[in-house]
Order: C-alpha cells, then structure tokens, then sequence
C-alpha cells in the first residue's frame, strides 16, 4: 500500500465507528421498512411485535424514516466524506479535537432521539410537524444529530484553509472540492430544522410556550428538507464522479463540468423547497411558482451528471473492448463486479426517480400525487435506491481497505446489488401505482376501515414483496459487511479509485474552484425566495397548543 493511501489512517477509527452507526440504523429502520410494505398487502406483522411495541405502526414509521433518512444517511456521509477530504487533499483532518467532539455529539444524538422513539413518546414521523407534539429529548437528539455534522464540516473547511495556505493558486484537487461544496451546501441548509427544533420546538415541548405556528415550524422544516436530499445524493455523485470512471477503466469526460455541478446545487438546491407544500393554503401563490421554477432549474445539474458519468463511463467501456451504439453497455462488468455494478443499477433506478420527481414539481400534477403512496414511490427510488445502493457499492472496496480483509464472497455481494435493485424498483413500481389509485401515505392501511383492496390488491402486492426481495438483499448486505470485516481472512488488495480527467489541462475558470461567490448568490436567491413568505407566516399565521395522537 502506497504511502498516499496511508494519509487516512488517523481517521481510520473514528470512521469505523460511524460506519458501524450507519450500518446498524440500516438494519434497524429497514427492518421497520419491511413491515410498512407488508402492511400494503394487508399483511399485519406489527400485530406480532413484542409486548409495548405491538401494533404501533406510527411508531414503526418514525423509527423507519429516523433512522434510515437522518441517521443511516448522515453517519456515513460524515465517514465518506471526511475521507474524500483526506485523501483528496493528502493531509488528515486539521483537529483531532473536532474529530472526536463530531463522534461523541452523533453518539448522544443518536441515543437521545432513538430513546423517546422507542417509549413511544415521539411518534411524529420524521417530518415532526407541528402540532403533533414530540417529547423534548426527540427535538435534542435531532438538534445533536445536525450538530454532528456541523463540527464535521468545520474540520473540512480548517483543513481545506491549511491546504490552500500550503499550496497557493493551486486548484483543489477535485474529490476533495466536491466534497468541501456539499458540506458548503448542507451547513447554510440545516439552519432550518435547528432552529425550528431548538427555537420553537422544543421550548414548546417543554412547557416553556403554550403553542406553536405549525406553518412556520413545517417551512423552516422545508428549507432543510429539501436541500437535505442532495445532502444524501452528492456524496453519491462524488463517487461517480472521482471514482466510479476509474473502476470501470475510462476517465473523467470533464472536470470542469463535474465542478458545475456541485456549485449549482448551492445556489438551486439551498433556496428550493416550498415544493413540498403546494398543497399547503398558507403559502402564497406566488411563492409557489418561484419555488416550482427552482425546482425545474435544480435538475438541470442532474441531468448534466446523466450525461458527463455515462460519457465517462462509455469512454470505459469502450477502451475494454466495447462497441456499438448501445452494445459498449455491455463490456461493463455488470455480474463481476459489485461495486461498479451496485453503481451503474443505482443511476438506473435514480432515472427513475429523476422523471417522478419532474411530476411531483408540477403544481397541477403534485395535487393528484401529494400525500397519496406515489410520494413514497419517488423517494425510495431515491434514497433507497440511488443513495442507498450507492453506498452499498462504495462499501464493498471501501471496508476492505478501512478493516484491510478481503471482501467475503464477491458472487453474493453481485447477486446483493441485483437484488436490492430489483427489490427496490418493483416496491417503488407499486407505490406510484397505489398512489394513482388514490392511496393515502402514511397509513396503517391493514387496520383502515375505508380501504379499497380489490382495486389495489396487484399494486400491494408488488409493495409487499418487492419489500421481501429488498429485504432479503439488505440482510444479505449485512451479513457479506460482518463477514468481511471480522472473519474475512484474506488480506484487502485494494487501491482507492481516483478518476482522471479526460482532458488533463482542462483550462478551468477560477471560478470553479471558488465557493464565496456561489454562496453570495444563494444568499439573495433564498432573500426573495423565502424571506417575504417566512415572514407572512411568522406574522399572519396562527398558533395552536398541539396534540400528542399516538
Ligand atoms: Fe424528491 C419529495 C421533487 C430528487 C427525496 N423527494 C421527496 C421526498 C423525499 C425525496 C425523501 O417537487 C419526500 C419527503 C416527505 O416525506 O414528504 N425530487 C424532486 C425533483 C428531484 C428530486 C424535481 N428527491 C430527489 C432526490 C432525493 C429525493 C435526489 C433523495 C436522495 N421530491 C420532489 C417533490 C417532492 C419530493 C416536488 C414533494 C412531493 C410531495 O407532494 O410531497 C430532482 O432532483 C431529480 C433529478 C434527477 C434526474 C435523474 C438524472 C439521472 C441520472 C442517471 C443517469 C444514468 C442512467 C443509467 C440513465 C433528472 C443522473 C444508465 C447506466 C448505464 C451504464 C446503462
Ligand atoms: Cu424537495
């Protein structure tokens, strides 16, 4: 092992410990997971949970979207990326003090919101809309969770400064810029829920208010919860950028480009978010449309990323022998190997997600879908789908090289990635279907009097047992990480993948290895696309006291 693959060695154990984190709030919510899709084939397993649990499906439903959407995705992207900017930069993080404080503040957070969780005392999905009311620790244990990721990013920037004073007019090396502007894009972006949480929240959960305006705590959420899904996507698309080009023998179409990319989500994702409450009356309209506009911009950068890593990869595939218009696809080592395969299922299934997304930001068409099973349908798609199998991919290299033991068994973890994509797709195929047809998210459909099985029995069942393919694929993920990182005995002979670019000097305007000016941007793009209405609702809206409901 080279000496340059070494630099990640102080941060070794600090990573193997999120990894763990992450690792273990996968199994937990997914487990969760399996039983809401079994419930949409009428298949009542939260019947057969243990003593206190038994029955309480709300409960389920926030452990799920807890542990899987804020814990599962935030624990390894903090591991991911702190090692990007290590390895990108050749130099290990600036404070070890922050290192450790990150560690120990996740920790407590992870503690702090699972306990209430689990008492029952926070059964509030994780949206926790106003007025459903959460007990206080729920609000702490959130507020730890964002805070884990604030120190994260502050030891990024210090390093990154370090960097920049050791080598000045030199451009960032690219894995580490990518990484850099996403923790610049999620550090502006989870002011929301924080204030939200500690401001209004949690005084209110503890007595300290009488009420709260739920419009306002709901928007605030919304101006985190939106930028927050590309908080997941980007470690993604760091990986298909660097790295992915690398494993599949080709080079990086453009670096220039995959730096555009990263910066337009600052300034598209940050201000975006009112999407999410078309439905909602106290929005003006106006809002709306300029929130519906950012929305259709911030897919532009996606799209540039269809093109740029499918060229890169082609370039790939072409040099191994692929030819033909479309038949290079198949010089790809689809059944070979796991990680890359993991990679190229999960931007198929993410292309889906991509084209349900464009419907859900229609005004007109969002008002069939809001609410209803679609809206599920797209984001598993997404996070379970792009980000989730994504991560799977990156882990199959990744834990060999951090635990130095050989990936266990590769034809498992081959047939692991075909799996979950297929899983996934067909779970999601049947969410979108209930949800035409008029199927209610978040609902414990076994147990409602109104539901309409007959008319939505097939697209139920492909809930249901696209679930148990996923399932299946998920325990088989498990298992093939704890083989390979305790029992596994041969040694890793694994490098990291580093893309080059195509085109070596790539003559790069300055532009693009800054951060100041995109941010200024955003600061007035998020003034008029959120001050005028924030401000409304703060003002016009009223207050209630909230209702504990379940
Ligand atoms: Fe979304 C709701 C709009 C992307 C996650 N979204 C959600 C929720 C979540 C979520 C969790 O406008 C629900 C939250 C809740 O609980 O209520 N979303 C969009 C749009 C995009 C989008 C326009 N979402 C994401 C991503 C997520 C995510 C990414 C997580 C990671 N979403 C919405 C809207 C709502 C919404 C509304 C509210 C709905 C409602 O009513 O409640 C876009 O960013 C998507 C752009 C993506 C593309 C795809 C590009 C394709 C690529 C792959 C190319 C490769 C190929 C493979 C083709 C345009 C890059 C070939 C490979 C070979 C080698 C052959
Ligand atoms: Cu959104």
């Amino acid at each position: 092992m080279s000496s340059n693959q070494e630099v990640y060695a102080p941060e070794r154990w600090h990573m193997k410990v999120f990894l763990l984190m992450a690792f273990v709030t996968l199994l937990l919510g997914g487990l969760f997971g399996t039983l809401q899709s079994l419930d949409k084939m009428q298949v009542d397993w939260y019947n057969f949970l243990p003593g206190p649990l038994k029955g309480l499906y709300y409960l389920g439903l926030t452990v799920h979207g807890v542990a899987l959407a804020l814990m599962f995705t935030t624990y390894f992207i903090i591991a991911f990326l702190n090692f990007t900017v290590v390895y990108g930069l050749k130099r290990p993080l600036k404070s070890r003090a922050l290192v450790h404080l990150s560690l120990w503040i996740s920790i407590a957070g992870l503690v702090t919101t699972l306990v209430p969780i689990f008492l029952n005392q926070a059964s509030v999905l994780w949206t926790f809309y106003a007025p459903l009311r959460a007990h206080p620790l729920y609000y702490t244990g959130l507020a730890l969770l964002v805070i884990g990721t604030w120190t994260t990013a502050l030891n990024a920037f210090a390093t990154w400064r370090d960097w920049k004073k050791e080598n000045p007019g030199e451009r960032t090396p690219l894995m580490a810029f990518v990484s850099i502007v996403t923790w610049a894009m999620w550090l502006p972006a989870s002011l929301g829920i924080a204030v939200a949480a500690v401001y209004y929240l949690w005084p209110w959960s503890m007595g300290i208010t009488e009420t709260v305006n739920p419009l306002l705590t709901r928007s605030l959420y919304w101006f985190t919860g939106h930028p927050l899904v590309y908080f997941w996507l980007l470690p993604a698309y760091v990986v298909w950028y660097t790295m992915l080009p690398a494993q599949v023998g080709g080079r990086l179409f453009s670096e220039s480009l995959a730096r555009l990319v990263f910066l337009l989500f600052i300034p598209l994702a940050l201000p975006t978010g009112f999407h999410h409450m078309y439905t909602d009356p106290g929005v003006h309209a106006s809002t709306k449309l300029i929130h519906a506009v950012l929305t259709f911009a911030v897919i532009f950068p996606s799209l540039i990323t269809a093109f740029t890593v499918l060229a890169s990869v082609e370039e790939g595939a072409r040099r191994n022998g692929g030819k033909g218009l479309i038949a290079w696809v198949l010089a790809l080592p689809w059944l070979s190997n796991p990680s890359v395969a993991g990679q190229l299922l999960s931007m198929v299934v993410f292309a889906m997600g991509g084209i349900t997304g464009l419907i859900n930001g229609t005004f007109t068409m969002n008002l069939v879908v809001h609410n209803t099973m679609w809206v599920p349908g797209h984001f598993h798609t997404q996070v379970a789908g792009a980000v989730t199998l994504t991560f799977m991919a990156v882990s199959y290299w990744w834990i060999p090289l951090l635990t130095g033991r050989a990936l266990w068994n590769n034809k498992l973890a081959v047939i692991q990635v075909w799996l979950w994509t297929f899983g996934t797709l067909i779970m999601a195929r049947g969410m979108h279907w209930m949800g035409i047809a008029g199927v209610p998210r978040r609902t414990f459909l076994s147990r409602a009097p109104y539901a309409n099985f007959g008319e939505w029995d097939v697209a139920g069942l492909m809930v249901g047992w696209g679930a148990v393919i996923a399932t299946v694929a998920g325990l088989l993920f498990a298992v093939i990480m704890i083989m390979t990182a305790f029992v596994s005995k041969a040694p890793a002979k694994v490098e990291v993948p580093v893309a080059e670019p195509l085109i070596k000097k790539d003559r790069m305007p300055v532009i693009l290895d800054r951060l100041a000016p995109w941010l200024l941007i955003t600061l007035v793009m998020i003034v008029i696309a959120w001050a005028p209405s924030l401000y409304h609702i703060a003002v016009h809206h009223p207050q209630v006291r909230g209702w504990v409901l379940w």
